[in-house]
This record gives C-alpha cells, structure tokens and sequence, in this order.
C-alpha cells in the first residue's frame, strides 16, 4: 500500500531524527532528504487514510495560490483558517491588543479596511506564482506560462515554477515550504510532477501538501490534455515536531485502507476557473482526525 511510504518515513523520523532545537522553540526530531512517489494514473489520490485529513481545506489553499491573492480574507470567507496565525500575531505585537483569534477573524471577513490592513501576508505563494516581480519591473505569470509550454512543448525540461524569491524573502510571513514544483510529460501523455519542500512538518504539513499538489496536477494535466501521471514528492529538512510524538505513535498503530479517487468534475475554461465543487473525492473511509498544535 502507497501510504507505508509516508508510514515508514513518519516511523524514521521518529526513531532516528536528529534531536534539536528549531525556529519555533518546540523543537524537533528532523532527518534530511526524503522522496515518496504517488502513482495518480488510476485516479487514486495520497489522502491519508491512518488519520482523518481536511482534503477540501487542502484543495481550497491551492485555489486561493491560483487566484494570486495574498491576503487571509478570501481564505477566511471559505473557513479555511490555517493562515491565520501569522497575520494575529502581528496584530498582537504591534497593537498590543488581546484580541481572540475568532474575534480577529471576524473582523477580517467583516471590514475591508481592517483586512487591508491586518489580512496581508506579504508576498506568499499567490504573488510569486502569478506576479514575479522582475527586476525591470514587469510581472511573470509563471502557472500561465507553464500551462502554455505543457500544451505547446511538452518534452521541455524547463517546465516548473518556483516560490523562492530571494529578494522578497524577507517579507513574506512566511517562506516557502512547498518551494518548487518540476512537471514531465511522457511520451503517451502523463503529466508527472516532482515537488520539491524545503521543510516539512511530516504529521500536519505534509498530508496537506500531498493533497495541494495533486489537486494542482489534476488541474494542469486536465488543462493540457494529458492524464495524471505520477506525484513525485521530495522532502528537505523532514521533521516532527517533539509536540507531535504521541500523535505520531498513534498514526503509526493504524492499518491504512485504499486511497479514495479524487476527479474534476467539469472542464474547466482555463486554470483560473476552478471551483471547489468541481472537485469530487470517492471512497475516502480514513480512521480519526488527529489532533495536534501547529508551531508558528
Ligand atoms: N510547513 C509545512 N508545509 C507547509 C507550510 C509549512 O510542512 O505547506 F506552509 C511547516 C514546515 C515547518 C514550518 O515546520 O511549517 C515552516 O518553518 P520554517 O520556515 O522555519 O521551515
């Protein structure tokens, strides 16, 4: 079954990580370098199935990178509420104001003005994708221009889009986990992609980014006329945090069951014209949410 795969890296880096302090002050068990492969060709999508995974959440994240938008209110307006840490901090620190997150959410999806002004991320995901800012002043449209070269040169291998810009680091709330993302065509028409992620909270982050990234090539192969291929996904600095061990040991006492099917359920006009309701998830039957606390 394709979910030992993650079983078995979760178990790794429980076992044998690297004890050490990280960024957050919760500290981590970490190996580095790792590589899962999905098979996606059978319509099969890497939702986890030994714990309970939020996969619309997931797929609503990756249509909001598609939309360009770095700001939390859309994403707020959905429910989707794993954003929100970053930009309530801020507000805290600056204002010095106790606010509560439900409070502080409420005003973003109620109050333009104060979304403007409290709801930026600063140049996450949405802005490099779409608008690269180059340094003669023009925008690169980097999802547009790979959809053009899947259709029209598809043996290239220069096909990818990338998160990491190092001039507009220092600005975004936070840099790019999912970093780069490499696609192939075969010569009978799969679309495979290879996600390269820097850092990986293997028991929150990663189940979601499976999910991000397949959703993404559904989208991509659907709007070139190929069918899904593989998800090759690559992992850095793989960690678990030491707030996560029991949660861990739990996940890894489960049997895992099939992968469920993830399919689009329309043809869409172009890559900017997804919707989650066109996206359909069958057979998904996972054990238990797991519960865990993210570190910012
Ligand atoms: N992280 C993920 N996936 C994501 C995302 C964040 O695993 O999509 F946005 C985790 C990885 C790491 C933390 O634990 O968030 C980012 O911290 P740093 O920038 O210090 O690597």
């Amino acid at each position: 079954h394709p979910e030992h795969q993650y079983l078995d890296l979760l178990a790794q880096v429980l076992d044998h990580g690297d004890e050490r302090l990280d960024r957050t002050g919760v500290g981590t068990r970490s190996i580095f370098g790792a590589m899962l492969r999905f098979d996606l060709s059978d319509g099969s999508a890497p939702i986890l199935t030994t714990k309970r995974v939020y996969w619309k959440t997931a797929v609503r994240e990756m249509l909001w990178f598609l939309t360009g938008g770095t700001n939390i209110q859309p994403l707020l307006r959905e429910n989707v509420r794993i954003w929100s840490d970053w930009p309530l901090a801020a507000y805290r620190r600056e204002t010095g104001e106790a606010i509560s997150q439900e409070k502080f959410e409420k005003r973003i999806v109620e109050d333009d003005a104060f979304a403007t002004r409290w709801g930026e991320l600063g140049p996450v995901y949405g802005k490099q994708w779409r608008r690269w800012l180059g340094a003669d002043g023009r925008e690169h449209d980097q999802i547009g221009d790979l959809v053009q070269t899947l259709r029209e040169n598809p043996t290239s291998r220069r096909m990818l889009f990338h998160g990491w810009n190092v001039a507009e680091l220092g600005t975004m709330a936070l840099p790019p986990c999912h970093m780069v993302y490499q696609y192939h065509v075969t010569s009978d028409g799969r679309l495979n992609c290879l996600l390269f992620q820097r850092s990986v909270d293997l028991l929150l982050g990663a189940a979601f980014n499976f999910v991000g990234a397949t959703a993404l090539q559904l989208m991509l192969a659907q709007q070139a006329g190929l069918r899904p291929g593989e998800l090759v996904w690559v992992g850095g600095d793989v960690h678990l945090y030491l707030n996560h061990l029991d949660q861990a040991r739990e996940q890894l006492a489960r049997e895992p069951g099939p992968f469920p099917r993830m399919k689009l359920l329309r043809h869409a006009a172009s890559i900017d014209d997804y919707r989650i309701k066109d996206f359909e998830v069958e057979g998904y039957a996972p054990h238990a949410a797991i519960k865990a606390d993210v570190a910012v």
